[in-house]
């Protein structure tokens, strides 16, 4: 069985390629739901839908573990789909919450991700939870998503955008940022620029990677060492968009498939 990891785009690949890289024998599906994005200005109750249909789709398709791979969802949908998946279910909020609150010197954390991620408050509260000695600064940037699915992260112009749109947090003066949105590690360079270089960024994406290892070797779940491993990716808007961001990122071709979004009502 695989992996399963869900997205509203292209932005769960940056957890993916770490699973790639770091769990050499486990097959992955992963699946982009570009045709309803962007997921930051849906409310609650149309995430939690969908979050509903992916993972409906992903366990037929005979996953083991679900990663939701986008803060909106883990967001909105982590407590439903725990309820009522009875497979693991892993979120990127509380793993990215816990890195930036253990990797931050000045307990000054900003927090950027989509307008619905930064609506819930669900870093404020995870971060709080954790340490409530924390001043925590929220940040929507939407902007960025469409920008990392259209490929535009690399010119200077795009730099000007991404500066532009963070001057606020970067006026907080945090010494710490969390991309909270799975999409804005691809745009990490432009971030970085923008926040100059003593500000830790932090990628939740990265730092699920340990609990995704963990829930593997707990419920003895690891896939054989002499298996051959497969890579499975499906999106519901155009393959070859997906394709055009997707292989970059990932540094080798893959075998995408379209969903109709009727498949999965
Ligand atoms: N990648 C998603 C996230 O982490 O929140 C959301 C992108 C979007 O659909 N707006």
């Amino acid at each position: 069985r695989a992996i399963g990891f869900m997205d509203s785009g292209v932005g769960g690949l940056t957890v993916a390629k770490e699973a790639i890289k770091q769990f050499p024998n486990e097959n992955i599906i992963y699946f982009g739901d570009e045709a309803r994005l962007p997921y930051g200005e849906k409310s609650p109750e149309e995430i939690k839908k969908f979050a509903q249909q992916i993972s409906d789709f992903l366990i037929d398709k005979g996953i083991k573990i679900l990663v939701i791979a986008c803060n909106t969802a883990t967001a909105h949908a982590l407590s439903l789909l725990k309820d009522i998946l009875d497979i693991p279910v892993i979120g990127v909020i509380y793993p990215g919450s816990l890195a930036a609150v253990n990797i931050s010197k000045e307990k000054r954390i900003g927090v950027i991700a989509t307008n619905g991620t930064i609506k819930s408050k669900a870093y404020e509260k995870t971060i709080s939870s954790i340490n409530n000695n924390v001043k925590i600064f929220s940040l929507g940037c939407p902007r960025f998503i469409p920008m990392v699915e259209d490929g535009h992260y690399k010119s200077q112009e795009d730099q000007k955008l991404v500066t532009q749109d963070l001057v606020p947090i970067i006026k907080d003066n945090v010494d710490t940022l969390v991309m909270g949105c799975t999409h804005y590690p691809i745009m990490r360079k432009l971030i970085q620029n923008a926040m100059g270089a003593d500000v830790r960024l932090v990628d939740p994406g990265i730092a699920v990677i340990k609990d995704i290892k963990q829930t593997i070797d707990e419920l003895n779940l690891k896939n054989s060492l002499s298996h051959t491993r497969t890579l499975r990716f499906y999106t519901t808007g155009s393959v070859e968009k997906f394709r055009f961001v997707a292989e970059e990122w990932l540094d080798r071709d893959i075998d995408i498939k379209k969903v109709s979004l009727k498949t999965l009502e």
